[in-house]
């Protein structure tokens, strides 16, 4: 191969890679009463509702709507990326720290945007529904950090959630 035809193959490979790269995503204009709602999968406690918006929660960029009931909690966790959350209905309190502090979120009401970086300890829970939206960078984890607090947990032998098949959790909202 002379170097002009290497060069064709890599200019090639590297017009590919961009044109995957740059989201070949369908325009989308939607309401909230378009979303198609279904039980959130078992990383999160139960009672929770998803509709996945676009994207790939499993492991690209994603944005998602979740509802929750009155009086929900998720107990402390971290992600292995960044979580971004805005309140669209309801008021969703988050507080940062190892252990889930019923007075200790801070209350986000409707507009309210919050920021949980990767890897760090942090709670939310409802007193009224409440939705919001998720959006960020996959793979979406929840690392609890008391292992009994894992939905998936309930009931069976406490597994590392590295065992868990995040790819798997995601794959049926696609
Ligand atoms: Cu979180």
């Amino acid at each position: 191969m002379n170097n002009r035809s290497a060069l064709l193959i890599v200019s090639f490979v590297a017009a590919l890679l961009v044109t995957s790269f740059a989201g070949a995503e369908q325009q989308l204009i939607q309401n909230e009463h378009e979303a198609k709602w279904s039980d959130a999968p078992a990383m999160l406690p139960p009672g929770a509702k998803i509709d996945v918006v676009q994207g790939d929660p499993g492991g690209a960029l994603y944005t998602a709507r979740l509802k929750f009931p009155a009086n929900y909690e998720i107990p402390a966790h971290s992600h292995p990326t960044d979580e971004h959350v805005t309140v669209l209905s309801g008021t969703l309190y988050m507080g940062m720290g190892d252990k889930l502090d019923p007075e200790g979120g801070t209350a986000l009401t409707v507009g309210g945007f919050a920021l949980m970086p990767a890897k760090m300890n942090h709670y939310a829970y409802t007193k009224k529904a409440t939705t919001i939206l998720l959006h960020g960078m996959g793979p979406v984890e929840f690392i609890y950090v008391n292992p009994a607090d894992d939905p998936r947990n309930a009931g069976q032998a406490l597994t590392s959630p590295c065992a868990l098949d995040q790819r798997a959790a995601w794959d049926r909202y696609l």
